[in-house]
């Protein structure tokens, strides 16, 4: 059993090298209000072009807003629950930074660090062409250790 276990993880292991690398996925990075009600938590973020900032807060205290200073994204008035989301799409890498307007001049600003994706490459189909010598190669090793597993234990 040891050893099926270990020639599957090891199969497993093939298997990811082959693969294409995967494309990174866009993620969703949540900006909230500290325990202060005055400061944006976290207030410096870094995203990646394709990700997500979603502005999230309930039942505060106080009513926020989160307001890019060059107009990019506007939660709206200030709530005491926002739950309102911005998405970077792909060239639209740079700093960003933002405000919530009613405590701005109290030090409620923010800064989001979008960063560019890699060039994209047109998807390729993949193929097995006589002169690949690796393939082969991984059938070889698949084999040898078969071999080892199916040999009687003593
Ligand atoms: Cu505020």
């Amino acid at each position: 059993m040891l050893r099926a276990a270990l020639l599957l993880m090891l199969c497993g292991l093939l298997a990811g090298d082959l693969a294409a690398p995967a494309a990174e996925e866009p993620e969703t990075v949540v900006v909230s209000v500290d325990s202060t009600s005055l400061r944006f938590s976290p207030s410096s973020i870094e995203v990646s072009e394709g990700d997500t900032v979603r502005f999230f807060w309930s039942d505060q205290a106080l009513a926020h807003n989160a307001v890019a200073d060059d107009g990019l994204f506007d939660s709206g008035d200030p709530e005491r629950t926002v739950d309102y989301s911005f998405t970077f799409e792909r060239g639209m890498n740079g700093t960003y930074t933002y405000v919530c307007e009613p405590h701005e001049g109290l030090g409620m600003v923010g800064e989001i660090v979008v960063t560019a994706l890699p060039p994209e490459t047109p998807p390729v189909e993949p193929t097995v062409s006589e002169d690949t010598p690796f393939l082969p190669f991984v059938g070889l090793l698949v084999a040898a250790l078969a071999a080892v597993v199916v040999r009687p234990q003593s």
